[in-house]
């Protein structure tokens, strides 16, 4: 397993849990500084992701990307792949799709969160969820594209109520998008959703792409009370290799968070 950590771009996402907020450069110094493989960049849309000055960037700092988030499309320009506006369909998947390129140029992922939307817009649950799979199917395809999966973030019942749990999400991906959509497990969501997050990380197997390493307050992982030893076996059991990351409240402050994030991470990949 690897370990990466979040810059936030989005000026509109402040009080957001993101743990570096001042740039690229700043974030990337302190994430290599730290030791972090990787960095998760949640940029504004693709102009902030301009391939050759990243490619440098991460490069002269010895980083990988780990993901990049396209949630700006919901907190910053309200797209949602669930608006039962079609146009606003057309532009969200769009927009996504132009983050999923900006991405697969640098040899990432993209990650689907806050622009799934909810049912809350007089439309059936039915209808919402057939409007997510023909979104995820299509923009899916369009990191297949790229060699990168999609990941597909099931968040909890405060931020969306499409789908909360990793079992339903896992299920609906199966049948609905193809084995090209990944989801994307974030300990915070988990904690207050699931019954047992061991469990539903062991069902997932193959279909975990995407780990957020969060506490159960949404701090870095030690500042809460989450128990980490039974995710790790269940991890490990299923042979997840990818990324750790952290996307978490800057607390006490960025580096705070930072250095606590990689500590845990560390200690829990190294634990036999
Ligand atoms: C939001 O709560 C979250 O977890 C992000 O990763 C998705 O946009
Ligand atoms: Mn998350």
């Amino acid at each position: 397993m690897k370990t990466a950590v979040t810059i936030s771009l989005v000026t509109e996402a402040r009080g957001g849990p993101f743990v570096f907020w001042d740039g690229l450069e700043d974030g990337c110094a302190q994430a290599a500084r730290l030791g972090f493989d990787a960095v998760e960049i949640f940029p504004p849309g693709p102009e902030a992701l301009p391939a050759a000055e990243i490619r440098e960037l991460l490069d002269r700092h010895g980083l990988a990307l780990a993901a990049v988030g396209t949630g700006a499309g919901w907190v910053k320009h309200k797209l949602r792949l669930t608006d039962p506006d079609a146009g606003i369909r057309a532009r969200a998947r769009e927009f996504a799709a132009s983050l999923i390129a900006a991405a697969g140029t640098l040899g990432a992922p993209a990650i689907i969160g806050s622009m799934q939307g909810r049912c809350d817009s007089g439309v059936t649950r039915a209808q919402v969820l057939d409007w997510l799979g023909e979104g995820l199917r299509e923009l899916g395809s369009r990191a297949a594209d790229h060699g990168q999966p999609l990941f597909y973030e099931p968040l909890n019942r405060y931020e969306s109520d499409v789908f909360t749990r990793q079992g339903d999400a896992a299920q609906f991906l199966q049948e609905q998008a193809g084995d090209n959509v990944k989801v994307l497990a974030d300990l915070f969501h988990m904690n207050i959703e699931e019954q047992s997050l061991a469990e539903a990380l062991r069902s997932l197997g193959s279909r975990l792409g995407h780990v957020h390493w969060a506490d159960t307050n949404r701090r870095a992982v030690g500042f809460g009370h989450l128990d980490p030893a039974p995710l790790l076996a269940a991890l490990r059991a299923i042979g997840y290799s990818g990324y750790l990351s952290a996307e978490v409240l800057p607390l006490p402050d960025s580096l705070g968070a930072a250095r606590q994030s990689v500590e845990s991470m560390r200690h829990w990949i190294n634990q036999s």
